[in-house]
């Protein structure tokens, strides 16, 4: 089913050659037998504070050619949000399908804070599928809680090789590094790491369905390249430290780094004959920091400006989502997780309110998809925001804020005084939302034996 809201369009002009070379390996790519047809692999590259201006498919000021082929053989959304301006949240929020307020979950974990971790109870997109036979990995970053009881194999991950944190030395994580349980460091840089484990993990389990999530440090700090080893390292002067001539060209490299590891990626499902049988899909969790680029979106990680959660999301899946695709539809991360059980049918139990929205069959057939209200609550830091289509409004304290993104996508003319009802009503349903959804120490309650 075809529409006018979905835009199909050539976004780079590929010489014929390449688009002949990619045609000839979708034929030579094997048949799925009926069984793998039904369950297809399914991999989430999520990145670490990537910008909305960052890369250069979104016009950015970083080239990135395999994120940009990505692009040119899949769906690229203009639209898509993390559901949190920080990390942990998002992560909360993609993990279960629902508002990361209903598990209690934010605000950053760190240890000092009421909430330690997502626990083992909530219904996670791992979880889900192991419990369907998938094979499931994590490979870098958690952020979901440190303590052993949080710990991504309690959560449904087969296999864990990563850090538990915020960040980690981009060269020596001894000490924060695990393989599941217990800490075991591997040496190399983080990036690197993280691509060779997926890689390998692809490789071994090309013949059964497997849930990959590829979680990758970049491009959040420390700003270390590969380059930047602990013997070459030296003091940085007071004042250069967030200095943004000194972080910018590390930046470039650090995200020209990722950039290798998604084609990495990508080319080993291809050589392991899995391009047809298998959903790919990379996000940011969160907008960037201001070295990075947001442009043209005002504001960023920390912020609800749409600086702060509208990130780059690119889906790919050759011969079933359609090459060159752009998608302008209003779309969360919490979305994610109903969007993998469409494709793998893999039912939820209905006891579970799920908050998100399967994008199968905008995915599949460029269908429509329904329009909603999306929140960002941070409270009581920055408020809560609300996306309802083209408008975007911000409430904290008494403070409220208009924007009409139609005509406004840098969010610089408030119009609250201008459409007082509009503004009245989506603060209204702001309110709505949050008694719905709970306060910040409200967990969701526990689904025994699911
Ligand atoms: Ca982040």
């Amino acid at each position: 089913m075809n529409n006018g809201k979905v835009i199909r369009r050539l976004l780079w002009a590929l010489p014929l050659t390449l688009f002949a070379l990619m045609a000839s390996q979708d034929v030579s790519a094997r048949e799925p037998s009926a069984s793998e047809a039904a369950k297809p692999n399914i991999i989430i590259i999520m990145a670490d504070d990537l910008g909305y201006g960052d890369t250069s498919v979104y016009n950015g000021w970083v080239k990135t050619p395999r994120l940009e082929r990505m692009a040119s053989e899949g769906l690229t959304f203009t639209d898509f949000h993390a559901n949190s301006s920080v990390c942990s949240p998002t992560r909360a929020a993609f993990m279960t399908g629902r508002y990361q307020q209903r598990v209690g979950i934010v605000d950053v974990i760190v240890g000092h804070r009421d909430t330690h971790g997502l626990s083992p109870e909530e219904l996670t997109i791992p979880r889900l599928m192991k419990q369907d036979g998938y094979k499931t990995a994590l490979f870098g970053k958690w952020h979901l809680g440190e303590p052993t009881e949080f710990n991504p194999i309690r959560h449904g991950f087969d296999e864990f090789i990563g850090y538990l944190i915020g960040a980690a030395d981009y060269h020596n994580h001894r000490g924060s590094w695990y393989d599941g349980l217990e800490k075991k460091d591997q040496q190399g840089y983080t990036t690197h790491l993280i691509t060779g484990n997926a890689t390998r993990f692809i490789e071994e389990h090309k013949s059964r369905p497997f849930f990959l999530l590829v979680a990758h440090e970049a491009v959040h700090l420390p700003f270390q390249t590969p380059a930047d080893t602990v013997e070459n390292r030296k003091p940085i002067p007071k004042g250069k430290l967030w200095s943004r001539e000194r972080i910018r060209p590390k930046y470039k490299i650090m995200l020209e780094e990722m950039d290798k590891g998604v084609g990495a990626i990508l080319d080993t499902v291809n050589r392991c004959g899995l391009a047809e049988n298998t959903f790919v899909f990379f996000f940011s969790d969160n907008g960037a920091i201001g070295a990075g680029s947001n442009q043209p979106l005002r504001g960023g990680k920390f912020s609800h400006y749409e600086g702060g959660h509208r990130v780059p999301a690119i889906a790919w899946w050759p011969g079933t989502i359609t090459a060159g695709t752009v998608t302008n539809e209003l779309t969360m991360a919490m979305d994610i997780l109903p969007t993998v059980m469409d494709l793998a049918n893999i039912r939820v139990p209905k006891e579970r309110r799920l908050d998100g929205t399967s994008m199968k069959d905008l995915l599949l057939d460029r269908a429509d998809f329904p329009d909603r209200q999306l929140f960002f609550g941070y409270e009581p830091k920055l408020g809560t925001a609300m996306r309802d289509r083209n408008w975007k409004t911000i409430v904290s304290s008494n403070h409220v804020e208009l924007y009409d993104l139609d005509k406004d996508i840098s969010e610089t003319n408030n119009l609250v005084e201008k459409h007082p009802e509009r503004a009245n009503e989506m603060k209204e349903a702001i309110s709505q939302w949050k008694k719905e959804v709970g306060s910040r120490t409200n967990r969701a309650a526990p689904l025994r034996g699911q």
